[in-house]
């Protein structure tokens, strides 16, 4: 078996040869990844194992339906893996029902307001952390389809601690009676109080859900607390700090199965990405080793020592610090934009994106900050002292920008600390 699927299988000979443009591209993606440190929090690098069940013949397969219930013949061998998805997801995090079928975070968000949520009736509310603040276009930013179609209350961060203050989320809740209450963030380095906000949706009557999509892969190692014991519905995607193919999962309480399966499909996706979801279930596999859970841990303790490092470097650390993968970084202090910084950064091979701070004097586009996160270091086995050097690097250039030694010796150590660390060894 293990020869003929290999023909098949992520067969690069034949790809090089029919699509040299195609391949040479994807050739230099991955010496990038090679050669860049990647510091964009939302990335990772997914295992061999992962990458292979996603460039299989999974791909050809339609099945739209869930396992044992399909529109179409021939689903036997795709139910097995998305059986073993949806098995291993309830197991991994303690939850009743999992949907393995959403193809990103997006679709998975889209499908939970469109189980619970009448986009003709705006009196249903959600109330939401603001993008601004560390939320997520799909919580009600209006340039999304969350903000166009549906009534989001944007909640914000404490202005002196740059934290959640809950009371503020009560009396948002009390004023605005929202139909459901949404915890998560795409840029938020603390935990958040899960207990705390089902309080406050069970006194409102609303339904609780958590975005979890960044901080999953640290609620499956144990790093981070798990959203699931308190919420009604959890989404997240796979390819973040869980390591996995590009694509999403929800959760809920068996209560609601029925309308997140109804709402998944038919009612916002068709098709199933069969391939994806078989590197889901790899990648659920991999979570549940006891290395996963070494690696969710290196993952704060490096968020940690990188925030403290930068600290030490001259910048200002947002909320003072990070309970997570990730960390906000106020560049008010050195006179840089976050643009800037983002720019002078992968001049010398670090790869980070600007991000608006809370309150930020600049817009998005250019921003006062830059966000840092350490899954990809993480998973590459860097540990506290690497980022003592990593804070070094990036403290040296964002000081001294024109400085073009200055400049060659960051790009030279981060050659090395690349070397030391391989992605993707050959
Ligand atoms: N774009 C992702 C991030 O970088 O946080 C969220 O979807």
């Amino acid at each position: 078996m293990g020869g003929a699927v290999r023909d098949y299988a992520a067969d690069w000979d034949a790809l090089s040869r029919s699509d040299p443009e195609v391949a040479r591209a994807i050739a230099d993606e991955l010496n990038r990844e090679r050669s860049t440190l990647r510091l964009i929090a939302s990335e990772n690098y997914a295992s061999p194992a992962v990458l292979a069940a996603q460039a299989s013949t999974m791909n050809n397969k339609y099945a739209e339906g869930y396992p044992g219930r399909r529109y179409y013949g021939g689903c036997e061998f795709v139910d097995v893996t998305e059986t073993l998805a949806v098995e291993r997801a309830k197991e991994l995090f303690g939850a009743e029902h999992a949907n393995v079928q959403p193809h990103a975070g997006a679709q998975a968000n889209m499908a939970v307001y469109g189980a619970f949520l009448d986009p003709k009736d705006p009196s249903q509310k959600v109330l939401g952390l603001v993008l601004p603040h560390g939320g997520h276009l799909t919580h009600g930013s209006p340039v999304n389809f969350s903000g166009k179609w549906f009534s989001f209350i944007g909640y914000e961060v404490d202005k002196d601690s740059e934290t959640i203050d809950m009371d503020r989320v009560r009396d948002l809740a009390l004023q605005h009676r929202p139909r459901m209450i949404l915890a998560g963030f795409t840029a938020y380095p603390r935990v958040i109080d899960f207990e705390a906000f089902r309080r406050v949706a069970d006194e409102v009557e609303a339904l609780f859900m958590v975005d979890a999509s960044h901080f999953i892969g640290l609620v499956a190692g144990g790093a981070y607390p798990n959203p699931v014991p308190h919420a009604d519905v959890v989404t997240f995607t796979t390819h973040k700090t869980l390591r996995g193919p590009r694509g999403a999962v929800i959760l809920s309480r068996s209560e609601y199965a029925k309308a997140i399966d109804k709402a998944v499909f038919p009612m916002m996706q068709g098709g199933p990405l069969e391939h994806v979801i078989a590197a889901k279930a790899v990648c659920l596999h991999e979570a549940m080793q006891p290395e996963f859970a070494e690696y969710a841990w290196r993952v704060v303790r490096t968020a940690r020592a990188l925030a403290g490092g930068l600290a030490g470097a001259g910048l200002r650390v947002v909320s003072g610090g990070t309970d997570s993968h990730l960390a906000l970084v106020d560049l008010q202090p050195i006179g840089m934009t976050g643009a800037e910084a983002e720019a002078t950064c992968e001049e010398v091979g670090v790869a980070l994106n600007k991000n608006a701070i809370p309150f930020d004097p600049l817009p998005p586009a250019t921003a006062s900050g830059i966000r840092v996160g350490t899954p990809g270091p993480a998973t590459l086995g860097m540990d506290e002292p690497e980022m003592a050097e990593i804070a070094g690097i990036i403290g040296d250039v964002l000081r001294r920008p024109e400085d073009g030694a200055v400049k060659e010796d960051a790009r030279g150590r981060v050659r090395s600390l690349m070397d030391r660390f391989p992605a993707y060894p050959g």
